[in-house]
């Protein structure tokens, strides 16, 4: 009754040994006559060390599964650490910070790509003419300085506080569009970092954070209590001890004038993305009003032209100053 699996037996071991001798681990052919193989089985059978006729092969196989195991982990971790670089990419971090040294820093605020009506409708209380609305698409993302650049983040880049208004935490003022532009390339040397003004375009999408509003808040002037300094003791305020905006960016509205990298110009027709202003033209767009402005005057599609040389404190008693923005690598 047990002949015909005793065969079975036999042929099996047959084929596993001849495979072993082959190299390929078992999956040999099929054994079959009173191959030399078969003779050794027979042989191994009735010798009292059985098992060691399969031992070999069975070792060979299971170094053979171990190699196959450890080749899919190697592909497996590589394929990860390929998705978690494209997900770096795609992700930029929050935030950024700039280091001046001696504690001083400047905090800079991720602001991702989008879509927004740039301008304002004609029915918005203060509105001028120079704010047609249009379609503007902001194509990448960018971080924005939280606060305006305050003196002593100034002073430590470019060794001199031309401010008025003394305060190492106050925005700096009484710079031109040439003194920021001086201040961004000194930065982008000592931070390693492409360091710039915001383009028009980029200042109101910012400033907006989502908003279609007179300001980031709302349509009612007097929201700007909470949001906006407009100088009750006669001077510029510190950074940042107002409300921000919905993106975390303080003093949009008010404090200081910002200047912005484009000249001044009429907006675009139709559509736009990333647009960079006129590329002719002799003034310099600024932008939130300050301190001594009205409500009107620091509405979020409001703007000014200026000559790049003008500091401001002679310009009709107002305050200039900026803020910078870093591209995001
Ligand atoms: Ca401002």
């Amino acid at each position: 009754m047990n002949a015909q699996p005793e065969e079975n037996e036999r042929s099996k071991a047959g084929t596993v040994l001849k495979a072993a001798e082959q190299g390929s681990g078992g999956s040999g052919i099929l054994v079959s006559g009173n191959s030399r193989p078969l003779d050794d089985i027979d042989r191994n059978l009735r010798c009292p060390f059985l098992d060691s006729t399969f031992r070999q092969p069975t070792i060979i196989l299971k170094v053979k599964s171990f190699i196959q195991f450890f080749v899919l982990v190697i592909l497996s971790i590589a394929s990860q650490s390929g998705a978690f670089a494209a997900e770096e990419k795609k992700a930029p971090e929050a935030k950024q910070e700039i280091e001046f040294g001696g504690g001083v820093k400047m905090e800079l605020v991720l602001v991702n790509p989008g879509k927004f009506t740039m301008g304002s409708p004609v029915t918005e209380k203060g509105r001028e003419a120079a704010e047609s609305q249009h379609a503007v698409t902001i194509s990448k993302a960018f971080y924005m300085g939280k606060y305006t650049v305050t003196q002593e983040q100034y002073e430590k880049v470019m060794g001199s506080n031309p401010s008025k208004f003394k305060g190492a935490k106050k925005p700096v003022e009484n710079v031109s569009w040439d003194d920021a532009q001086e201040f961004c390339r000194k930065l982008s040397t000592t931070s390693a970092k492409t360091v710039r003004l915001p383009t028009e375009a980029e200042w109101e999408y910012a400033c907006r954070a989502g908003s279609a509003t007179a300001y980031c808040f709302g349509d009612d002037e007097a929201g700007l209590a909470e949001y906006a300094w407009h100088g009750t003791s006669g001077t510029t305020d510190p950074v940042g001890e107002k409300k921000p905006n919905a993106w975390g960016l303080y003093d949009m509205h008010r404090n200081v004038y910002e200047w912005c990298q484009d000249r001044y110009g009429d907006y675009p027709a139709g559509a736009a993305t990333d647009p960079q202003g006129p590329v002719e033209g002799a003034d310099r767009v600024m932008r939130g009003g300050c301190w001594v402005t009205s409500p009107g005057d620091c509405r979020s599609a409001h703007r000014i032209k200026v000559s790049p040389s003008i500091r401001g404190v002679d310009f009709l008693g107002m305050s200039f100053g900026f803020r910078v923005v870093v591209a995001p690598h």
